[in-house]
């Protein structure tokens, strides 16, 4: 029988499991990435192993995210120690400036038909020129660096079958807004989302690119796009041809589900606070105004995007609304250097828009939070409640095209009004150079890394006793997202110092949750649908653990998020009837009795609520690797254990 693109990618690299949907299989990692605020732990995890070089094909550090270096000195500590490590265990280190780490990868680094793990829950951007691209927790970056499979459950692969073509106007960010109103954030959780069809072929790499990044938020494993003629042409004007394969489906390839897309029946749409997948289409809310304008992030900031946009602004033809603070993030320094070269950039600034660094930036609530209730148009991929830094800005997702005419207007506006529409080519040749991607040493005898006060050790869990005892700590809705648990903007620069991270858990919900578990000694946690959808930051697990959680109970989980529990000895616990959820309240005194032997046994976990008598059935669904993990206290118990 044929295969599709993501069977063909996941078989090709099997180490071990049965091929089958819904199984657990171990494939091999030919190339990894990490960020800076994910990257530290995972180095410190890697070290833990005490593997001598990295063992994949190729491994990146990055620095993207935390690059403002406000009020101290704990970022540039943890830039020094990355550069080091990487330098010292062959791993190459792209430095401050070079540009946003999926970007960058897409551009200089992915290789059709290979695999990717990344520390990063965008990592499927470099889906768009055929990898089987996956986020991941840092420690299972590490442990892939190490040489060690990373595990997955055989996913079942969505066909979204593209025909037709775009109209002016509406771009790449509109086809995955299209999706995201159709599957919704939780739509896309055990599922490879393949795209095909006719339509596939009128998609540059950098729109491809726009597509498979926000995948991520549908919360699927990830995305892929053929390598096909069009991938070719992009590897060929990055200067990498050599590193291009065909890779398509195969004729009789089949699929366990099927999306029809018209592009030419695109609108421009628009994702409305605080969800992507609150999708409307730009002309419903047409006419509200807009405080803010941000341009960039790894979903929007390529050449051909930021083009669209200067080309807007072009000579004069349009200034920035005197009531909009317009800022531009360019994806990579290729990016903001050809910009540059041809005027762009000029146009730009002409305009009155600012120019901000090739970095994640406002994105990750690293500068830009919005005024007070202030409405900001972002080209982004993430409006979670909060994560701007203005705990009641509104955060809306749009296209390129959509930004740029909210910024001229100062409403929010169709921008099929803005005339004609400005095609962008892509480049016979993009403008290579590599100078800020820093090779490993060669000798790394010679190498000594260095470790700032910010770097903290470790923490490890203990084992898992026989049962488990604790209160309710907090009870909490549905789609609760990495960045309630652990926020970022101004908490980030803790991410090497999990002690003083873990002050910053639900702080945005309860600002003493923190004190309120240690006194406690830990406990559990109560969650709705999705728990933990969003980014792969490990800390959401790891600062929960050191505070004491012990489990969390939920009607659902989010992929990477309940990967990384299990990784650092949390149970993510499930409801067999979603409905007990009601019966548990915020305090009740909980115990799961023979815990142990019910995970042992693959049995029913029972839950005691002591508080109110009431006794409750809960699944776990580990795979026996996963019950050994857990019983052991988390991966690295595990792996220290194994050893
Ligand atoms: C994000 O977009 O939320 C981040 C910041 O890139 C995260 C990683 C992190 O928290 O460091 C992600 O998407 O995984
Ligand atoms: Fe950076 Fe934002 Fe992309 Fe995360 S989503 S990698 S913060 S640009």
């Amino acid at each position: 029988m044929g295969k599709n693109v993501a069977q063909k990618l996941i078989d090709s690299h099997l180490v071990s499991g049965e091929a089958a949907q819904g199984k657990e299989v171990n494939v091999r990692i030919d190339q990894t990435i990490t960020q800076d605020a994910t990257g530290t732990m995972a180095y410190l995890q890697f070290e833990a192993m005490g593997v001598p070089r990295v063992r994949t094909k190729l491994s990146v550090s990055y620095v993207d995210h935390n690059t403002l270096q406000y009020g101290g000195f704990e970022n540039a500590d943890d830039h020094r120690f990355l550069q080091t490590l990487a330098s010292k265990y062959g791993i190459y280190f792209s430095r401050p400036g070079n540009g946003i780490c999926h970007q960058v990868h897409l551009e200089r680094f992915g290789v059709p038909g290979q695999t990717l793990l990344g520390s990063d829950s965008h990592t499927p951007t470099s889906g768009g020129v055929g990898m089987l691209a996956i986020g991941a927790g840092g420690l299972d970056v590490a442990v892939a660096m190490g040489g060690g499979a990373f595990s997955l459950t055989y996913p079942k692969v969505v066909l979204v079958n593209l025909k037709g073509k775009l109209k002016p106007w509406v771009s790449a960010k509109d086809v995955i807004l299209e999706l995201l109103r159709r599957m919704t954030v939780k739509g896309g959780v055990g599922k490879v989302i393949e795209y095909g069809g006719p339509g596939v072929a009128s998609l540059l790499v950098p729109e491809r690119a726009t597509i498979t990044n926000m995948g991520a938020e549908l919360g699927a494993t990830t995305s892929v796009f053929p390598s096909d003629e069009v991938t070719k042409e992009f590897l060929k004007a990055q200067g990498r041809a050599k590193d291009w394969i065909e890779l398509v489906a195969d004729a009789d390839a089949k699929y366990d589900e099927r999306i029809d897309i018209d592009l030419a029946k695109l609108e421009p749409m628009i994702a409305r606070p605080h969800m992507p997948d609150s999708v409307c289409k730009v002309s419903e809310i047409e006419g509200m105004k807009v405080d803010q304008v941000c341009v960039g992030s790894c979903t929007n900031s390529s050449y051909r995007d930021l083009m669209v946009v200067s080309d807007v602004f072009k000579k004069g033809k349009h200034k920035v609304h005197p009531e909009v603070s317009m800022t531009i993030s360019p994806g990579s320094k290729q990016v903001l250097d050809m910009l540059s070269l041809n005027k762009g950039l000029s146009h730009l600034i002409e305009a009155g828009a600012r120019i901000l660094e090739a970095t994640c930036g406002p994105c990750i609530g690293n500068g830009q939070s919005p005024p007070s209730a202030g409405v900001s148009l972002r080209t982004f991929n993430r409006n979670f409640e909060g994560r701007s830094g203005t705990k009641d800005g509104k955060v809306y997702l749009c296209s390129p095209e959509a930004a740029a005419a909210a910024a001229i207007y100062g409403v929010v506006t169709d921008p099929r009004k803005l005339g004609k529409y400005p095609r962008i080519a892509q480049p016979k040749r993009f403008l290579v150079d590599d100078s800020m991607v820093v090779p490993p040493a060669k000798d790394p005898s010679k190498v000594q890394i260095v470790r700032g006060p910010n770097i903290q050790p470790l923490p490890k869990a203990a084992p898992l006793g026989a049962s488990l005892k604790g209160k309710v700590l907090i009870k909490l809705g549905d789609n609760i997202t990495t960045d309630h648990i652990t926020p970022a903007g101004t908490w980030l620069k803790y991410r090497s110092n999990v002690p003083k991270y873990s002050e910053s858990v639900f702080s945005q919900i309860d600002a003493k949750f923190h004190e309120k578990a240690k006194a406690a000694g830990g406990g559990f946690v109560i969650g709705g649908e999705n728990y933990g959808q969003g980014s792969s930051r490990e800390h959401a697990a790891l600062c929960p653990m050191y505070l004491g959680i012990k489990a969390i109970i939920a009607k659902s989980f989010a992929r990477i998020h309940k990967d990384n529990l299990v990784n650092f000895g949390i149970l993510p616990l499930t409801f067999e009837n979603p409905a007990d959820y009601d019966a548990i309240a915020d305090g009740d005194a909980l115990e799961m009795p023979g815990i142990q032997d019910a995970l042992k046994s693959n049995g029913t976990v029972v839950l005691k609520d002591i508080t109110n008598g009431k006794e409750f059935k809960l699944k776990h669904g580990y795979s026996p690797r996963q019950v050994d993990t857990i019983l052991a206290g988390g991966t690295l118990n595990y792996t220290t254990m194994k050893a």
